[in-house]
């Protein structure tokens, strides 16, 4: 489905190195579509639904300190398959088994800083757009190159 859509978000770490502008460059390059773009300061509340399934794990309070750290940018992008693509551009959970090429195998070295957020599987997705984003500020676009995946 062309129309499938995942959330990325740039963790505080990234947005404090200026890292913003790589990683936005890597899914653009790679044919994905942005259908919306903000920068915000998360509150406890929205990672606490963010992250519902970690709130039990010891290292969730180091994960919301670090995760209010500073600002976040968050995206949607949109393209065939870009749960899975995206998933595999960013690499695994543990920046210290992400082979380089990947955003955190290029840029990070520790799972409690490892640059980059993304959503795991299509419901997660579903799940995580609605939460951070109000569909008015999602934009439906005609990208010139968007039919050449279906050819
Ligand atoms: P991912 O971000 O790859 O989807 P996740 O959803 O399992 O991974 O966990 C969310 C974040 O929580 C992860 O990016 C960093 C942190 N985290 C996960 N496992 C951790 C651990 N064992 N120790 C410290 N932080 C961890
Ligand atoms: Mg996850």
């Amino acid at each position: 489905d062309v129309r499938e859509r995942t959330l990325i978000a740039v963790k505080p770490d990234g947005v404090q190195r200026r890292l913003v502008g790589q990683i936005i460059q890597r899914f653009e390059q790679r044919g994905f579509k942005l259908v919306g773009l903000k920068m915000l300061q998360v509150s406890e509340d929205l990672l606490s639904q963010h992250y519902c399934q970690l709130t039990s794990k010891p290292f969730y309070r180091n994960l919301v300190d670090y995760m209010t750290s500073g600002p976040v940018v968050v995206m949607v992008w949109e393209g065939d398959n870009v749960v899975q693509s995206t998933r595999t551009m960013v690499g695994p959970t543990n920046p210290a088994a992400a082979q380089a090429g990947t955003v955190r195998g290029d840029f990070s070295l520790h799972v409690s800083r490892n640059v980059v957020h993304a959503s795991d599987s299509l419901e997660g997705a579903q799940r995580e757009i609605q939460l951070w984003f109000q569909g008015k500020d999602l934009l439906n676009w005609d990208c010139y190159d968007q039919n050449l995946t279906m050819e």
